[in-house]
């Protein structure tokens, strides 16, 4: 990839050319990464409170403890967002600041904060979108069984009713759930994130009760509406071919795309969980625990789709030494990288081209739902200059080939509406800490200073400049 900044070149007019006036701009973050203040004003541990004590859990042990120290700084952050000339701020409810137990009622200073923020966000033209839960559960739910347990839909429908009644006469963009494979799949399958299980049966009845913890939740807001809504939720979304043409890897794919892409979009845009997906889980033993109207629940109309990108991966159906199936006769699913393609800090493959089959596939397969990029950046090893000037050209190209990439799928008619990159600010990058920083704005942990990076410019003047006007100084 190039590290040319695509500013002021003909590619970049060409991009700014292709994007319409109301194309949304902005930027996004969770709770638990940038807040801190976790144990402030009535806050309970939330699943990564306790996650992150876990000996070896997280990168150098870090923790949520103090963040960005947001919660303490959030006047001076919005204000940072305005002067970045973004219209759209994303963040996330930490249910543990807002319903300490996860049932009961409101914590009013936990509610305050979000009551504030948003009030602040618009007095500075900037619109709200809070996500409802990005995985950070309160403890006492997980002690009561956690996303594997059905209750845990009803108790986040009522939580979901109560933010709701308090911002709600301000806010209409919500998203429910942030990318429900993670909470599922990383958090009780691959153990990697909270609360640290390996279980594919809770795994799968993670994802069911997630979607219809967003189904009714979708409903309550819906009946409880004084104004008209715009109802999401967040899905992390890629392609997944086949590593080779051989059978194997062909089916292998096949099983990837659908434990990992039809999983969260079939139940949702088409009221069914995919068949191939309920045949591949008899092997295991596991049922999707669904009981009757479930299935309508979850596909409760919404009107946008968030869509999170990174990268892709492709499938491989053998393992390193070439068998198909595991000792208990389980076909081998592989997800192997591409190869010979730049990477970023995390080793994650830069591939902007497959953003754009992503959209024009969603709009193929399931026609009708808008989309928005909630999600897409990028962690480097950026640092400051010798002038205190973050120069970096690396995140600025990959947010320019990916905006690029939403551009040519809208030419080619996917209903794109909006792009806010990942992240705000450099912030806790769950179980790899501090050390890896996705912001477009960089965080001096020590002091908290903000430094805006290069691609915090690059991407108010892009906004400026599809929206007709010139860019801030
Ligand atoms: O930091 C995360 C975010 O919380 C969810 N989506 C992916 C990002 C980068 O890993």
């Amino acid at each position: 990839m190039t590290t040319t900044v695509p500013s002021a070149t003909a590619a970049h007019d060409a991009l700014i050319d292709r994007l319409p006036p109301d194309f949304r701009f902005g930027v996004a973050t969770s709770a638990f990464q940038i807040e801190g203040a976790t144990a402030e004003d009535g806050r309970t541990p939330s699943i990564w409170d306790t996650f992150c004590r876990v000996p070896g859990a997280v990168d150098n042990g870090d923790d949520g403890d103090i963040a960005c120290d947001h919660y303490h700084r959030m006047p001076e952050d919005v204000a940072l967002l305005a002067a970045l000339g973004l219209d759209t701020y994303r963040f996330s409810v930490s249910w543990s600041r807002v319903q300490p137990h996860g049932r009961g009622p409101v914590n009013p200073a936990g509610i305050g904060f979000y009551d504030r923020l948003v009030d602040e966000l618009l007095a500075r033209g900037i619109t709200p979108w809070p996500t409802l839960y990005h995985w950070d559960l309160p403890q006492e739910l997980q002690d009561a069984g956690g996303w594997p347990a059905r209750d845990t839909a009803y108790r986040f429908a009522d939580y979901a009713e109560l933010v709701h009644d308090r911002l709600g006469d301000r806010v209409e963009h919500w998203t429910t759930l942030n990318e429900p494979f993670c909470s599922a799949v990383l958090g009780h399958v691959e153990g990697v994130h909270a609360p640290g299980g390996r279980s594919l049966a809770d795994g799968v009845r993670a994802v069911h009760h997630l979607h219809l913890g967003h189904g009714l939740a979708v409903r309550r807001l819906r009946s409880a509406a004084r104004r008209p809504l715009d109802l999401a939720v967040t899905h992390l979304l890629g392609t997944s071919g086949p590593a080779t043409g051989s059978p194997a890897d062909r089916e292998a794919a096949r099983r990837a795309d659908a434990f990992g892409f039809r999983f969260y979009l079939d139940p949702i845009l088409r009221g069914r969980y995919p068949q191939d997906l309920i045949d591949d889980l008899v092997v295991h033993g596991i049922e999707i625990p669904v009981q009757d109207g479930d299935l309508a629940t979850i596909a409760a109309p919404i009107d946008t789709l968030g869509v999170n990108y990174y990268r892709s991966m492709r499938s491989s159906g053998v393992d390193g030494g070439g068998a198909s199936h595991d000792a208990h006769g389980v076909p081998i699913t592989r997800n192997l990288p591409h190869g010979g393609l730049p990477l970023t800090g995390l080793g994650w493959e830069v591939m902007p081209h497959d953003l754009t089959e992503l959209l024009l596939r969603v709009s193929r397969d399931y026609p009708g739902t808008p989309m928005v990029i909630t999600e897409n950046g990028a962690a480097y090893d950026d640092r400051p200059g010798p002038d205190g000037f973050v120069d970096d050209t690396a995140r600025t190209a990959y947010l320019a080939a990916h905006l690029a990439a939403v551009a040519e799928a809208r030419t080619r008619g996917a209903d794109v509406r909006g792009y806010l990159a990942w992240s705000f600010l450099d912030n806790f990058e769950w179980s790899y800490g501090y050390a890896q920083r996705f912001g477009l704005v960089r965080v001096d942990y020590p002091t908290q200073a903000r430094i805006p990076k290069r691609s915090a410019h690059w991407l108010r003047d892009t906004a400026h400049r599809v929206r007709g006007a010139a860019p801030r100084t």
